[in-house]
């Protein structure tokens, strides 16, 4: 949008005539995508930059955090395809921390040392099981419908897998792959216990699988479109096993969970089943699903289930044919605009909103008709959908703040636009004087995910959204081919939005969370009896011989190792177990043997092991890579590898 073209914030402008996204009207994304057509919906144009800095008339210096200050909220982010996790400080968008889960890591060692590799998994030869993910969205744990600061929870696309991190380490600690899923995409804890009403936090983490293959996905048959379904999966928040899995019709995409805990849902782009794009784009409408999960366990607990291939999970069918009678059914279809993207939970724990994509509609439907339509008191699914607002073009994610006022990214018009959930109800009902869209923002350029501080928890605080916005050009200096992407930092607080703060982030987050920093506990120093295989003093250094398997006992104290030097003989399997006895907050040391691809770290009372073949004779020195005190450089040992 250029500058003379201000929104029209009453009325957009066009959306009368673009009711949706056409086969035609892609082919001017393809040219927002390019950036070559600028009278493209949404193309945006360089100059049309908001002026900075002064220009504004915005007080920036509020949003500073000057040296020695703490961020007021930690941001969670998924690294998209870099297969990590990463942490901010917000207000300031400093980066702390890249916690590795689907990806290798030879900063920490992840994916190289047996502790990492046992909550990865090996292949025979040793190797993890996969090096590459895509994280896509992160939640954590909730009690009573906030952060309980446990858990969080992400999903790999790849792969199919879920990923839990600990929030007192901020490391990963487990990872379950899916059963007979791809594309496992939408994820998202519920909020407590549906079944046990006592227990008040969350127990099952809902998956959703993107992609139908065949079922069985046994390579004997491509085309049987009949048999390609996609499974929604729950998994143990606890034990990380798979509980269950539900047979659906169509996709899934995002995944949201009520705060009564008695439903999930997942939006779906693909009811067609189609395999290209413009099958899947061939319906009017989509749906978004809502599963009763009261119903669906008590489905599983019943029998009334199966099993595919060799995965021993059970699965209950939450297909249409066989939920035709609402108060049997455990799933419910309710139509929605064409191709949704996101599904998000108001913080009131009312509604979900469903973003349009190729309509340029919100549409909101009210949990508490979903579960009248499970009782048999709502006729039609539809009937749920209480309002469906025009607000833009493109819209995607939707974040909410404290005042009942809903946040939507707009992909194609590159705008944030902040609209009234109870106003596009009454407009829903006739109400023409309802003020529905109260203000829309630039943003640079094309949003992704855009999320609110504690916006997913019933302590929505309605001070800041954060625009993840999937190009960034123009913006910062040029890095060559590859792009950093723009987080916007946008404060919500007044009537009007005001961008406060570009902060640049490397590839590709989509979604975050916002957390308040008071509910983050974490602890700097391990305690060294929570590893088994602990040298607990460096007395106890020692090679231990068993045939050609040999063990080295090893420790780390600044600015030394416990072994000066020790000997193996070549073709040996070689296991060093280190543990760090430093106790010194931050006292990190790192231990690298060159040419053996070793390369990992051990924090303060940490123990962390490493096996290799000894297949190259001659001397090595193992250093510490971890700039730990004066005498680092000389922080070293020597192993030799007798011919
Ligand atoms: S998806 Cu990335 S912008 Cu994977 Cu949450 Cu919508
Ligand atoms: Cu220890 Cu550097
Ligand atoms: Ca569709």
């Amino acid at each position: 949008m250029s500058k003379d073209q201000a929104p029209n914030v009453d009325a957009p402008s066009g959306l009368g005539r673009r009711k949706f996204i056409n086969t035609a009207a892609l082919a001017s994304l393809a040219g927002v995508v390019a950036c070559t057509d600028k009278s493209a919906p949404g193309a945006s144009a360089p100059a049309a930059a908001p002026k900075a800095g002064a220009d504004s008339g915005i007080d920036y210096s509020k949003y500073e955090v000057k040296p020695g200050e703490l961020d007021t909220y930690y941001s969670f982010s998924s690294g998209g395809h870099s297969g990590e996790v990463r942490i901010y400080g917000l207000p300031s968008g400093r980066l702390f921390k890249r916690i590795p889960v689907f990806n290798m890591d030879c900063l920490v060692g992840w994916g190289i040392t047996n502790e990492s590799k046992k909550i990865i998994g090996t292949r025979p030869d040793g190797r993890p099981l996969y090096v590459t993910g895509d994280t896509h969205h992160v939640h954590q744990s909730y009690v009573d419908g906030t952060y309980d600061g446990k858990y969080m929870f992400v999903n790999d696309k790849i792969h199919g897998r879920l990923a839990r991190v600990r929030m007192d380490t901020m490391e990963c600690d487990k990872i379950t792959e899916l059963p007979n899923i791809q594309g496992f995409h939408g994820t998202f804890p519920d909020k407590r216990d549906p079944v046990d009403a006592s227990i008040n936090r969350t127990t099952r983490v809902f998956c959703g699988a993107e992609f139908a293959i065949p079922l069985p996905n046994d390579g004997k048959n491509m085309a049987a479109s009949d048999k390609y379904h996609s499974l929604f999966t729950c998994v143990d928040s606890e034990t990380m096993e798979v509980r269950y899995q539900v047979l659906i019709d169509g996709n899934c995409d995002l995944v949201a969970t009520s705060y009564d805990g008695k439903l999930a849902a997942t939006n779906q782009y693909n009811t067609e089943n189609g395999a290209h794009y413009e099958d899947m784009m061939s319906a009017e409408r989509d749906a978004c699903l809502f599963f009763n999960v009261a119903r669906v366990e008590a489905a599983v607990k019943a029998g009334k289930t199966r099993t595919f291939g060799s995965s021993k999970v059970p699965v209950v069918d939450g297909t249409k044919a066989a939920n035709q009678d609402p108060k049997t059914a455990i799933v419910c279809y309710v139509p929605v605009s064409k191709n949704p993207h996101g599904v998000n939970a108001s913080p009131d724990g009312k509604y979900f909103v469903c973003s349009g994509k190729l309509s340029p509609t919100a549409t909101v439907i009210d949990l508490s008709l979903v579960l009248k339509w499970f009782d048999g008191e709502v006729k039609d699914a539809r009937d749920a959908v209480v309002a469906e607002p025009e607000i833009g073009l493109g819209p995607l994610h939707t974040g909410f703040d404290n005042k009942g006022n809903a946040y939507t990214t707009l992909f194609l018009d590159s705008q944030i636009v902040k609209w009234n959930v109870e106003a596009a109800i009454k407009a829903f009902k006739g109400d023409k004087t309802a003020k529905v869209v109260l203000d829309k923002l630039d943003v640079q350029y094309q949003p992704g995910h855009g999320f609110t501080s504690m916006g997913e928890t019933k302590e929505a605080d309605g001070k800041f959204f954060l625009s993840d916005n999937k190009f960034s050009k123009d913006r910062f200096l040029p890095v060559g081919p590859l792009h950093p992407e723009t987080a916007q930092l946008i404060d919500i607080s007044g009537d009007k939005m005001k961008l406060v703060a570009d902060h640049a982030v490397y590839s590709e987050p989509h979604d975050s969370i916002i957390v308040r920093r008071d509910l983050i506990k974490t602890r700097q120093v391990y305690n060294i009896d929570d590893f088994p295989n602990a040298v607990k003093d460096a007395k106890d250094c020692r090679v231990e011989r068993k045939g050609n398997k040999v063990t080295v006992y090893l420790t780390s104290q600044a600015p030394t190792f416990g072994l000066r030097e020790w000997t193996v003989k070549h073709g040996d399997e070689v296991t060093i177990i280190l543990t760090n006895l430093d106790k010194v907050e931050d006292l990190t040391h790192g231990f690298a043997i060159p040419k053996y691809d070793i390369n990992f770290l051990v924090n303060p009372q940490e123990t962390k092991s490493v096996t290799f073949k000894a297949d190259k004779p001659g001397v090595y020195w193992c250093y510490c890579t971890n700039f730990c005190h004066a005498l680092h450089l000389e922080m070293r040992s020597r192993m030799f590898v007798e011919a």
